[in-house]
């Protein structure tokens, strides 16, 4: 009697033991999420610890630009190997949403939202929601500035000028959201063929096409290069921390992003990416952006806009057409299209 009791008991704990190593990680308390993060990494970080500290859930995180995260997104779409992929402009996301690589998912906290937030997931058909938004423009540096007796560059159309020769950095269009938001702004500011004829004259003036979007204006606050074509809020970050960096809205208008985040389709810990989700698209979450030193507009309508944040309405903003530059055929043509006329050009 005793041993069939004892059988039983083993036999118990052994079922147990498969119910429990067969469920979900999450029904264990514990969870895991493997995040794609594109914004800057001191933020990426943030996150993840907060957000671990927060639910439990173990993250793993890889920081990739915008355009490399896209195509790493694209080449895993047979096997996906990450769950989520937050921030990083928005056409990316997009693309990535019209071509089946994300998932549908309405946060129950949309309705928090600022207008262009979900104008973005709506255009996405909720596969991409909108995070914070941010935009274009370029910084210099004010003592190499002065040191080559140059002038101070205003405007778009100045720093196609011949004295700025070898003085203007920008990323790659294809790695980097960023310069893709430039590329698309400037088709939609002066035309294509004006748009294209601008950016050929500006190839000469460039002395590096950067992988990554910021690495420009990190590179002019180490007096690497003069000007820096950016997101105005990450040469805020480089004036913050001291470097002379003086930041400028073009005169002409500028476009912006609207940084996103969308679920991998195909993720294989959706309620660990939903639970992610929803907690970064609240107030608090979004709030750890200006501790990390990035300062774009979040999202959350009550969330604190960081007061170095650029005020986006004294800026002249272009109407930036979200959904056709981030539709996929157009995305791809024009990243063609600055590859063979722009890109292969000496200099
Ligand atoms: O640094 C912040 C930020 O500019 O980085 C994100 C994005 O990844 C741009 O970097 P890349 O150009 O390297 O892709 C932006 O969404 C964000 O504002």
């Amino acid at each position: 009697m005793r041993r069939t009791s004892r059988l039983l008991n083993v036999a118990l704990l052994t079922a147990c033991l498969a119910v429990l190593l067969a469920r979900p990680d999450d029904a264990r308390g514990q969870g895991h999420l493997t995040l794609y993060c594109s914004p800057q990494i001191e933020w990426c970080q943030l996150m993840i610890a907060e957000f671990a500290k927060a639910s439990g859930i173990k993250v793993a995180m890889t920081r990739k630009s915008s355009g490399e995260t896209f195509a790493q997104v694209k080449a895993e779409a047979s096997n996906p190997k990450g769950d989520v992929w937050w921030g990083g402009t928005g056409d990316p996301h997009l693309q990535a949403a019209e071509e089946g690589l994300t998932l549908e998912y309405r946060s129950p906290r949309l309705g928090e939202l600022q207008d262009w937030a979900t104008n973005q997931a709506r255009a996405a058909k909720y596969r991409t929601v909108g995070v914070y938004a941010g935009a274009l423009g370029f910084g210099y540096n004010t003592e190499l500035l002065a040191k080559k007796k140059l002038p101070e560059p205003k405007c778009w159309k100045d720093l196609v000028k011949p004295e700025y020769k070898g003085e203007v950095q920008v990323a790659d269009p294809n790695s980097s959201g960023t310069s893709y938001t430039m590329l698309a702004t400037l088709v939609q500011l002066f035309g294509e063929p004006e748009a294209f004829e601008y950016l050929k004259k500006l190839h000469r003036n460039i002395n590096q096409y950067t992988k990554s979007g910021s690495a420009p204006i990190k590179a002019a606050a180490q007096g690497e290069t003069t000007i820096g074509i950016v997101f105005m809020h990450d040469a805020v970050t480089m004036a913050v921390r001291g470097s002379p960096i003086k930041v400028v809205a073009p005169c002409e208008g500028t476009g912006y992003e609207i940084g996103s985040m969308s679920i991998i389709k195909g993720t294989r810990n959706l309620e660990s990416a939903k639970k992610f989700y929803d907690w970064a698209l609240g107030a608090p979450a979004q709030a750890l952006g200006a501790k990390a030193e990035s300062f774009q507009v979040p999202s959350n309508k009550t969330a604190p806009t960081p007061p170095q944040a650029p005020k986006l309405s004294e800026i002249k903003l272009i109407d930036y057409d979200f959904v056709k530059y981030g539709s996929s055929d157009e995305r791809k043509r024009l990243l063609e299209k600055w590859g063979k006329d722009v890109k292969s050009l000496p200099h």
